[in-house]
């Protein structure tokens, strides 16, 4: 397996698509869909064009969807939810098949749809992603960061290093595809203890606490409380 780190869909090579995507949004798009298929969701499909979500949402009844949009932090009025985990509870998401477009998560998983496999993760569910990849031993690996508006993010650098941490052999070099994977694994061994402290230094973490998203932030820094892996497939993902 020959893995890379990065940190925005903006930053992969053109032309190159890995054998396997883990797309990562942890502040809060992939949290959020990791979140909604453990409450029940059937599906979740993303969008990086709220006129595509709702053109192709509307072939569904009302009562079997779910539109999820947001840009700059905020709920997309016309939606029927904004982006925040906490709002996918059982009740409100459980076998409903859900339409989300947010600012960069969606663009990432668009960016990387040609992968044979793409997957969701997230602070909590990194260990059932690392088992995953242990288990299938993909050759090529992209563990792709979403930023903000095509720059870093703390947020999901630490979680590609978190999960890199646990797959990469430093003693086999060729494993490392590029040095990204090497600095998002000390970024997380320097704060694995303190990832809520962490998100509210990071730019997007603040722009959330500007809008009151403590308990978000709070729980998108939790790890591994779930085993919910969303894999992508014609549904969307599952
Ligand atoms: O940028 C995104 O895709 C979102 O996850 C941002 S927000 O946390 O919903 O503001």
């Amino acid at each position: 397996m020959k893995i890379s780190v990065y940190y925005t869909p903006e930053s992969t090579p053109e032309n190159e698509i890995p054998d396997c995507a883990v797309v990562i949004d942890v502040l809060r798009a992939t949290t959020t869909i990791v979140t909604a298929l453990n409450n029940g969701a059937k599906s979740v499909k993303a969008y990086s064009d709220l006129d595509l979500l709702t053109k192709e949402s509307n072939l569904l009844p009302p009562e079997s969807r779910l539109r999820l949009g947001e840009r700059g932090g905020k709920k997309v009025d016309f939606c029927d939810l904004g982006n925040s985990p906490l709002d996918c509870t059982v009740e409100t998401v459980s076998g409903k098949q859900l339409f989300i477009s947010t600012t960069n998560g969606t663009r990432s998983l668009q960016r990387v749809q040609e992968a044979k496999t793409v997957i969701a993760g997230a602070m909590i569910n990194y260990q059932a992603v690392v088992d995953y990849l242990q288990e299938k031993q993909p050759e090529t690996l992209w563990l792709l960061g979403s930023g903000w508006e095509g720059g870093y993010s703390l947020e999901d650098t630490v979680c590609a290093g978190a999960i890199a941490s646990l797959l990469v052999d430093t003693g086999k070099p060729d494993m490392i595809g590029n040095d990204e994977v090497i600095a998002s694994i000390a970024l997380y061994q320097q704060w694995q203890d303190k990832l809520l402290d962490l998100f509210k230094l990071s730019s997007h973490g603040q722009r959330l606490l500007r809008l009151a998203l403590d308990d978000d932030l709070k729980y998108c820094s939790q790890k591994n409380i779930t085993d919910t892996l969303p894999i992508q497939t014609s549904l969307g993902l599952v």
